[in-house]
Order: structure tokens, then C-alpha cells, then sequence
């Protein structure tokens, strides 16, 4: 499967994030990106730098605001106190319930949290150039399915399926599986499914489409009660005004076994089927692996063969853009094999 890579990930590279209080090192890795770049060769993959401009996308999926303060805001760190090129800013302070969240402050630490919904999402030197040329990658494997090609995967770092329209959160920064859909769209798909089957619900790209009903999103997940991102991706969330029905949250227990889980991802494709797409796209969060650090279902290896020919037998043109997995070790190995799986090798 052609994949779309670029070694821009390199550029975000933060040190820390903020586990109960104290600072531990990223899960979210530079690391990452080079295992499943490596992998996707080993298995045969086609790999191919973005070739095509997100620009005129990014402010149909997010607020101008938005982008204008994440191009910015290492410069206004650094405004602060140039010592700080070495320090990573973190917000302390949010507009909760009760609070405006429609005017933008001045400070900058008080303007992290205005655009943030976590402390979980370490901001580096070189992010905005890492996922600015994230973006072009997932309009560059939209595109190709555009043009005909059964499938493409977006092989990019950081993820993105929890940033939303003017926040970032859960070491995302932009909705790249809302950018491809939106591409697809464009290139003539009236209908598009998003099957996020990442560990942790796709609260971004849910909030990004619930009120519409050209765009079906659904997520199989750990039960928010329990899990990140917590206030969103419960079952009776189905869609609102003119997108009631076209949102579906599969929320499961931690510790859901395998079969429970693939029967959680068979409603979710009739539901598809239902629906009658004219394109999918797949947030594909790795972090289901039994062995990931952050989370706590159990599908193994074999079992990644299994999805990507589930996701095959929709027969569906299919855009798939990485989103978590921390089993970095195994991380290269489990995405290729959704790959493989998908082309029935
Ligand atoms: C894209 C994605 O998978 N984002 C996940 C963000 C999760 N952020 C919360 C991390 C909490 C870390 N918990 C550590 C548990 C160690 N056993
Ligand atoms: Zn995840």
C-alpha cells in the first residue's frame, strides 16, 4: 500500500509530559516514526513524501485562531525568556464551565490552556513544521484514493485524532483524519465513514462532525469513565441536530478481551454498511496491542491481520492515517500488518 511519510516528524521532539503531577519522559516518540517507517519498507510498502499543500484545507477544519497561535507560539515562548529554549511550556489554567472561552488572552501560558484540553501535550521547537507537514501528508493519501487508488496510508507523528477545531489535547495538534475526509469529500465522495479504532475515543474529529450527516464517525474505545479523554465518546453520544444518527460510540471495559472486541468492531461496520459510504477513512490508534504501556486491551499481532481484513471487506476506498501506539518496539510491526492484512497478504 502506498504509504505518505515524512522525516519532518523529527522536528517534534519533545522531552517531557505530565504524568500525576511530575514530569516523565514522551510516550509520543521521534522513535515512533522511525519504526513504522522502518517496518512499512521491511514488509514491502511503497513509502512516498507528501506531495500535495494542506494549506487551503487546514482553516475548513480549524479555527484560524487556532492556527495562527500554534504557528506562533514556540516564538512567543521563547519571547518570554529566551532561556526557555531549552524548557517546555505547559498550561496551568483552563476556561472550565462558568468561564469565556471566546476571548483570547494575551498571555501566553493562560492562551495554552485557552487552546488546550489536557497538560498532556508537550509543545517542541519544530511542532507546527512536524504537523504542518503532517497535514500534507494525509491531503497527499486522500488525494490518491481520490485518484483511484484502493487505499492509502498517512505513516505521520504526532497524532491527531484529539485536537478539534481550535484546541489541541492527548499529543495532538491537528485532525488528520478530519483533513483526509474532508479531501475525500472534495474528490467527489458525497459520504465518508471515519472508523477510529485507536484505545482512545476520537473526541476531536467527533466534535468536529457530530452535527453533520455526510460524515458517519465511529469509535471503538475504552470506556471514558475510566480513560483518557474522559468527557466524551459515551454511547448515547449519536449525533446532534441535522447529524442525529450519524455518530456511534462503541465504549468498552478496560481489559475488553479480543472477542468482545472484534464483535464491538462487526456493529460498527454494519452500521457502516448501513450507511452506504462512499469513502472511509480510519484513524488506525495501535495502542490496542496487548503489550502498550498506556492501555489495557489485547489484541496481538495476529490480530492486526484480522482488522485490516475486516476493514478490506467493506470494500470501501480507504484512507488510513496513523493515530497511537506506544509498544514502540512492536509499534512498526503491528501497523504494517493492518496493511497486510488489508491486502489480503
Ligand atoms: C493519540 C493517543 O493515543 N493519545 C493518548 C493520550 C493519552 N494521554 C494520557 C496519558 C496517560 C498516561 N498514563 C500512563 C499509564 C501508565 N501505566
Ligand atoms: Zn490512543
Amino acid at each position: 500500500m502506498i504509504s505518505i511519510f515524512t522525516e519532518q516528524h523529527v522536528q517534534h521532539d519533545p522531552a517531557h509530559e505530565i504524568f500525576r503531577g511530575e514530569r516523565v519522559p514522551c510516550f509520543e516518540a521521534v522513535v515512533r516514526g522511525n519504526i513504522v517507517r522502518n517496518a512499512l519498507i521491511a514488509h514491502g510498502h511503497e513509502l512516498r513524501p507528501p506531495s500535495v499543500d494542506a494549506e487551503p484545507l487546514l482553516a475548513r477544519v480549524h479555527d484560524p485562531r487556532y492556527l495562527s497561535f500554534l504557528e506562533g507560539a514556540w516564538q512567543e515562548w521563547l519571547a518570554l525568556d529566551q532561556a526557555n529554549a531549552t524548557e517546555q511550556p505547559f498550561p496551568s489554567v483552563w476556561p472550565i464551565r462558568t468561564l469565556r472561552a471566546d476571548v483570547e488572552p494575551a498571555d501566553f501560558i493562560a492562551k495554552l490552556g485557552f487552546y488546550s484540553m489536557d497538560n498532556g501535550t508537550p509543545l517542541a521547537a519544530g511542532t507546527w513544521r512536524a504537523v504542518r507537514a503532517a497535514a500534507d501528508a494525509a491531503v497527499t493519501a486522500a488525494s490518491l484514493v481520490v485518484a483511484g487508488e484502493r487505499a492509502a496510508f498517512c505513516a505521520t507523528r504526532p497524532p491527531g485524532h484529539h485536537a478539534g477545531r481550535d484546541f489541541m489535547g492527548g499529543y495532538c495538534f491537528l485532525n488528520y483524519a478530519a483533513i483526509a475526509a474532508t479531501t475525500l469529500q472534495d474528490g467527489g465522495a458525497a459520504r465518508v465513514a471515519i472508523l477510529d479504532v485507536d484505545y482512545h475515543h476520537g473526541n476531536g474529529t467527533q466534535s468536529l462532525f457530530e452535527d453533520r450527516k455526510d460524515i458517519f464517525t465511529l469509535s471503538l474505545h475504552a470506556d471514558p469513565r475510566h480513560e483518557f479523554p474522559f468527557y466524551l465518546g459515551h454511547a448515547d453520544e449519536t449525533g446532534i441536530g441535522a447529524g442525529v444518527g450519524a455518530n456511534a460510540n462503541f465504549p468498552l471495559a478496560p481489559d475488553t478481551d479480543v472477542a468482545t472486541w472484534f464483535g464491538a468492531l462487526d456493529q460498527a461496520a454494519a452500521r457502516i454498511a448501513a450507511f452506504a459510504p462512499d469513502a472511509l477513512v480510519v484513524p488506525l490508534g495501535l495502542d490496542t496491542f496487548v503489550g502498550d504501556p498506556l492501555s489495557s486491551f489485547q489484541l496481538t499481532g495476529d490480530d492486526f491481520l484480522r482488522l485490516g481484513a475486516r476493514l478490506q471487506a467493506l470494500n470501501l476506498p480507504t484512507v488510513f492515517v496513523l493515530e497511537g501506539g506506544y509498544a514502540v518496539t512492536e509499534l512498526g510491526e503491528n501497523a504494517a500488518r493492518v496493511l497486510d492484512g488489508f491486502e489480503g497478504a
